[in-house]
């Protein structure tokens, strides 16, 4: 199989800790934002990673990716037979999916547009040294103001409502080892790779591992979220 993604989206990570909990072996196929996603847009008819294609299936989509994966490999089971369980795990993995995707991003890139290290370990491995120091070194101008700006018009609501369900969910944790039932579903994969972008993972390898949007992963009141983040990626291989 092979999966061609962005090292950095939170929905290939979403694949890859599926991949991880079934034992299944893949390749990466690291896409270029741009023309790389021309040649994606040939293969499978749309622009977005993840892809992932086995023999002649070609299947874009994180769930639908999740899906198939299920059909193809059972074991370990992902989604629960008893229906009313399988509807819980698949819509938290839609909520996952979309309101906490689209608050962890707009935190990374508030927090990316104010801070310069975590602006550099964001480009990808292969950006040309004169680049990455250019880009290092606008905090105090352009960016950073940008960035304020972020912060402090553009979803103030969005960034409250983040910090709120952040907050619940730590509680859920706290009291309960997975998010549905009493088994790893694809609700707590789905969580967990979303958690990436505010706190980023030791799979990120350095220089982002351990850094994060500033205010959410050192909040005191997260520790718990984080810690379990950081058990249920280990459960499932990828620690
Ligand atoms: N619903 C899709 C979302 C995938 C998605 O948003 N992919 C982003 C990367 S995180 C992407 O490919 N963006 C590039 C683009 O939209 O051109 C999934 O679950 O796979």
């Amino acid at each position: 199989m092979e999966l061609y993604q962005f090292r950095h989206s939170a929905f290939c990570e979403k694949v890859r800790l599926v991949l991880a909990v079934k034992g299944l072996d893949y390749t990466v196929v690291e896409v270029s934002p741009g023309l790389g996603q021309l040649e994606l847009f040939r293969l499978s008819g749309q622009r977005q990673v993840p892809v992932l294609v086995d023999g002649s299936e070609v299947i874009a989509d994180s769930t639908a990716i999740a899906l198939y994966l299920e059909r193809h490999q059972p074991e370990p089971q992902l989604l629960p037979e008893a229906p009313a369980e399988r509807a819980r795990v698949l819509l938290v993995e839609d909520w996952a999916d979309t309101a906490l995707a689209a608050g962890c991003r707009l935190a990374l890139v508030q927090a990316a547009a104010t801070d310069a290290q975590l602006r550099s370990a964001l480009l990808p491995d292969s950006t040309p040294g004169p680049l990455r120091q250019l880009v290092t070194s606008l905090p105090g101008g352009v960016l950073a103001g940008v960035g304020e700006a972020l912060v402090s018009v553009i979803g103030v609501a969005e960034r409250q409502q983040l910090q709120t369900n952040l907050e619940q969910l730590a509680v859920l944790v706290g009291d309960q080892p997975y998010l549905v039932g009493d088994r790893l579903s694809l609700a707590d994969l789905a969580v967990v790779a979303q958690l990436g972008l505010l706190k980023f993972p030791t799979s990120s390898g350095v220089p982002l591992a351990g850094l994060g949007v500033g205010g959410i992963f050192d909040h005191p009141l997260l520790e718990p979220l984080f810690s379990w983040r950081d058990r249920i990626a280990a459960e499932a291989g990828r620690g």
